[in-house]
């Protein structure tokens, strides 16, 4: 049974890593073995059809047709099991995927935001809170537009292309996008998800194998697309915490840096020292804060070259 189970690894799919992926591998094994079997079939029925109804032998259609039952019975095993296998496998895999979601209390909650080309981490820091974002924040240094004059932003973790995640721990990442539709795609943990300027969308996996794994785009959403790649480290519970630890020491030191020079429409401009944000490096120098916050904003080169 084992050399039958190579068919997907001959075919190219990367081991499997995830709790559920193991259910996902066998339904991909049979319909794959099932099609192989359907491929054969059809192909040697088409050749003995050839053969059999030869133009040589049957000079004269025939308009009665086939009389046996046999192709009927045959398409009806076909129908049989192709149903079996939506039925009975694939739609309950499914259910549980989306309806049976872990309690948020014992699972690591991530936004993964899109944006071309990159996918950008938002994790809630020890408080488990999600900071406050504002699309009027958004910045270089600030892809995701993280505020943070709200108390709950303070210990905010943002990364850009790096997520890490515990091993043997449910993950639920939450999907949205800042532009055009992505597909937040961790072929190794089976799963996958659009990503939809405007909506949050979930998703979740179980991570069972330490290792450091390729997040992909799953949609052609530009020009840029190919490169939309980043990486999922499953990290042992210690190097996990270190990682946190690390990230929550470098949330810290942005928290306590002044304020941002950019703050939402309507908002009074501080009055008092010069308020400034950590400019990303190579970005232009920020000037005057008082100044209109668009000639604050250091500029951004459009991704797409456009
Ligand atoms: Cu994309």
């Amino acid at each position: 049974m084992i050399s039958l189970a190579l068919i997907n690894q001959f075919l190219g799919q990367p081991p499997n890593a995830s709790e559920h992926g193991y259910q996902i591998d066998h339904i991909l094994e049979f319909a794959h073995w099932f099609m192989g079997a359907l491929f054969l079939g059809w192909s040697a029925y088409f050749v003995f059809v050839l053969i059999r109804f030869r133009r040589r032998k049957h000079p004269r259609a025939d308009y009665h047709g086939v009389k046996s039952a046999i192709s009927t019975h045959l398409e009806f095993s076909v129908v049989l099991i192709e149903a079996v296998l939506l039925i009975g496998f694939a739609i309950p895999l499914w259910a549980k995927r989306v309806n049976e979601f872990p309690d948020t209390k014992d699972a690591i909650v991530v936004h993964a935001v899109g944006q071309q080309f990159n996918w950008n981490f938002h994790l809630p820091g020890p408080d488990g809170q999600f900071g406050r974002r504002d699309v009027n924040l958004v910045s270089n240094s600030n892809p995701l537009g993280l505020d943070q004059n709200d108390p709950a932003a303070k210990d905010d973790i943002v990364t850009t292309g790096e997520l890490h995640v515990p091993v043997n721990h449910p993950v639920i990442v939450e999907l949205s996008s800042k532009d055009v539709i992505h597909n937040f795609a961790l072929v190794h943990m089976r799963i996958a998800g659009d990503a939809i300027p405007g909506s949050l969308i979930p998703m979740w996996f179980k991570p069972v194998k330490p290792g450091t794994y390729e997040i992909i785009c799953g949609q052609l959403c530009g020009l840029g697309h190919y490169g939309m790649k980043g990486t999922l480290v499953v990290d042992e519970p210690n190097e996990y915490q270190a990682w946190l630890k690390e990230r929550a020491e470098l949330a810290g030191g942005a928290a306590s840096a002044p304020p941002a020079t950019q703050r939402p429409p309507g908002e009074p401009a501080q009055a008092g020292p010069t308020p400034g944000t950590v400019p990303p490096p190579g970005a232009p120098k920020v000037g005057n804060p008082q100044l209109p916050q668009d000639k604050n904003a250091a500029p951004s080169p459009s991704p797409s070259g456009q």
